[in-house]
């Protein structure tokens, strides 16, 4: 850790009140060039902790940039890490209000519910799959509150993984009746294709995302408890949107996730 508990209650300040109120700010490394990955998560901890405070419910995690597609788009090459609240949930077919938000693009993911703890180094991809209750497919509305969407790791970190809405739609399906390697998606926005892909593109199989997760936690002590919602990361690059625009993520043999912004 290079912050100072002072330094490290400002920047929460300051990122919590841009998520709330929808406005951009500086990289939090531009003020803070020294930071760590591990003060990054020191602050989204920080934000955690206090989103928790004010009432919000704790629904699961999320990793991100865990495609190459993701990866080469953000211009950073190694996953990261996020918490998902009850109010960033949106039912299927939701109109999300998008002066709530600042530039948000969206992301077809595939998303599990655990039905047993996970936790340790050691996590392998059959003991998430053992561990899964069923996978659902899900689109992430992410907005990252640095400008012009322009991000390095940490201050991602620091802004729990531009973190937004979630919507799940579709059916849930068992983990093991699908190869979730070959399950293509189909992103499209106001009827006309966007991107699509496979579920391999997420670190080889969508589960590796949870395995990474679970070394993550453990870093920290901290275990994925059974009953977690986890999002595995954008399958292929995230797609702008904005007022008006209306998305369908077609997910093979799952079924789809519509959303619109109004
Ligand atoms: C970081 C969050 C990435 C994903 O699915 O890759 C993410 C970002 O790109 O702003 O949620
Ligand atoms: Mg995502």
């Amino acid at each position: 850790m290079t912050l100072s508990a002072q330094a490290l209650n400002k920047l929460a300040d300051v990122v919590l009140h841009a998520q709330d109120h929808a406005h951009t700010i500086p990289k939090v490394t531009l003020e803070h060039p020294q930071m760590s990955i591990e003060d990054g998560y020191a602050v989204q901890h920080e934000l955690r902790r206090r989103r928790i405070l004010r009432g919000e419910r704790l629904i699961g995690l999320k990793g991100g940039l865990t495609s190459k597609a993701k990866m080469d788009q953000m211009g950073v090459h190694s996953p990261s890490f996020g918490f998902l609240t009850n109010i960033m949930a949106s039912p299927e077919n939701a109109a999300i209000t998008f002066s709530s938000m600042i530039h948000p693009r969206v992301e077809a993911e595939i998303a599990f519910v655990t039905n047993r703890e996970l936790g340790g180094p050691d996590c392998t991809i059959d003991e998430v799959l053992a561990a899964t209750e069923y996978v659902i497919p899900a689109v992430e509305v992410i907005d990252s509150r640095f400008e012009n969407f322009k991000l390095d790791l940490i201050s991602a970190i620091a802004d729990n993984a531009s973190s937004c809405r979630y919507v799940t739609g579709g059916r849930p399906r068992g983990a093991r009746d699908l190869d979730l390697r070959t399950v293509g998606v189909v992103i499209e926005k106001n009827g006309v294709i966007q991107a699509l892909g496979a579920g391999a593109a997420v670190l080889n199989h969508p589960a590796n995302s949870i395995v990474m997760l679970v070394q993550h936690l453990a870093k920290y002590r901290e275990i994925l408890p059974a009953g977690s919602f986890v999002m595995t990361g954008g399958i292929t690059e995230a797609i702008p949107v904005k007022a008006g625009d209306s998305i369908v993520a077609r997910f093979q043999d799952m079924g789809s996730v519509s959303l619109h912004f109004v």
